[in-house]
């Protein structure tokens, strides 16, 4: 992201990264930029690693792991203390790879070759780029284990975030042919995340049951299914992105965040896809200037959110809505076509165990990437080494927009 930033110090910026393979020992976070004085819950932490694990038609890796955030650095006393934080994702399933997947030369009879590329994976380009003779090392690290450490890292930007009232959410609007054909309100959106029993995280029960029956059949088929989560930034300011730059706009930014993440092949801004088939009098939202509000620093407002709360790359107080597209799960029970490395003879694809859909998991990743990148232009507006500096900056820039 490196031209991204511009006008700041690359150094100072709220950051992270990830490192692990899907069955190393573990998988680590490292975040560092975060001001001192964030209140660190542990429990909602591990609440939310237990969010990404849960989802009907995940496969058997999800009864192996019980992801927790080890946190070695930076919090002190449940609350940050401005320095780097260093997160630990231990995976359970490392002790069946030990010997398969050793750090050193170990015995080569006990590794475990992934003979054939699967078609949709990073398998074959990944093999060919780096020069290996099958596509181990590559599943490895282009697995969506890695998202574990996306999650722990989102959470901490979360905790900021909630420091000035900002939630960040997400559900499922589409699994497969079933689609969610109604707009879901914050407060469902809010009771979906609260389940214990999250199935589908489909804001509407009777869709919710189609969908299941979805995932279903596509695991009697011995397929695999792909769909549609939308995150929602609810409690945030207009004014935190920004026009005069390409690669500032935060609607760029935030397409970036999402259609990184694992099988993700599409994002979408507000009703963007819908908005390309329509006219621009259905499509844009109108102004008004209504009463004030307690949860909102402007009167100017809309009816609707059709931008999904970004104009210019900027947000306009609305709240902000982001779509991610997901391919069904390039790992198929019954496989597709392939080639074997060494021979070149035509096979099926390799198999070894994969979950049908993850489609409310991906939505939770993409809550945890659009913290992240809201936390980052919070930081880079109202900036502060404290929590404390921080709230007094946001407070006053929220006081000059009332007064606008
Ligand atoms: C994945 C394959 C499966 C998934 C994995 C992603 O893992 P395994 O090969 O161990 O069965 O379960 O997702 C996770 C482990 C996870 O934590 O989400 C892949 O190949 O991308």
């Amino acid at each position: 992201m490196g031209g991204a930033f511009l006008r700041y110090n690359e150094g100072d910026m709220l950051r992270f990264s990830t490192a692990g393979e899907s069955h190393g020992e573990a998988l680590t976070a490292l975040v560092s930029g975060l001001p001192a004085g964030v209140t660190v819950d542990l429990e909602f932490v591990n609440r939310e690693l237990w969010r990404r694990q849960q989802g009907y038609g995940r496969g058997g890796r999800m009864k192996i792991e019980t992801d927790k955030a080890h946190v070695l650095s930076g919090v002190r006393h449940g609350k940050t203390i401005g320095a780097p934080i260093a997160i630990e994702l231990v995976n359970r399933d490392w002790k069946n790879w030990e010997e398969k997947l050793p750090v050193e030369a170990g015995d080569p009879a006990k590794h475990q070759a992934v003979a054939s590329p699967r078609p949709g994976h990073a398998d074959l380009a990944g093999a060919l780029k780096y020069n290996f003779p099958d596509a181990r090392y590559i599943l490895e690290r282009a697995s969506a284990r890695e998202t574990t450490s996306r999650v722990a890292a989102g959470a901490f930007c979360k905790l900021l975030l909630a420091e000035l009232g900002i939630e960040v959410l997400s559900h499922v609007t589409r699994v497969g042919r079933v689609e969610l054909e109604r707009a879901a309100t914050w407060d469902e959106i809010k009771a979906v995340a609260a389940k214990e029993d999250v199935m589908l995280s489909c804001v509407d029960a009777e869709t919710e049951a189609r969908m299941k029956a979805e995932v279903e059949e596509t695991s009697r088929t011995g397929d695999t299914i792909g769909g549609v989560f939308e995150v929602v930034v609810h409690g945030l300011p207009a004014g935190v992105g920004t026009h005069v730059n390409w690669d500032e706009r935060l609607d760029g930014l935030l397409a970036q965040a999402v259609v990184s993440i694992q099988a993700v092949k599409g994002v979408e801004i507000g009703r963007g896809v819908l908005g390309s088939e329509s006219f621009g009098s259905k499509v844009h939202d109108p102004i008004y200037y209504g009463e004030a509000k307690a949860d909102k620093p402007t009167r100017f407002e809309r009816h609707q959110n059709n931008a999904g709360g970004l104009e210019g790359g900027i947000t306009n107080g609305e709240d902000v809505v982001v779509r991610g597209f997901l391919k069904p799960i390039s790992t198929l029970r019954r496989p597709l076509e392939s080639v074997r490395f060494d021979t070149r003879e035509a096979t099926a694809a390799s198999y070894e165990r994969s979950d049908i859909c993850v489609v409310p998991a991906a939505g939770v990743v993409a809550e945890a990437m659009v913290a992240y990148v809201i936390a980052q232009q919070v930081l880079v507006k109202f900036g502060g080494d404290s929590v404390l500096e921080l709230k007094r900056n946001y407070e006053g820039y929220l006081e000059q927009i009332r007064r606008f």
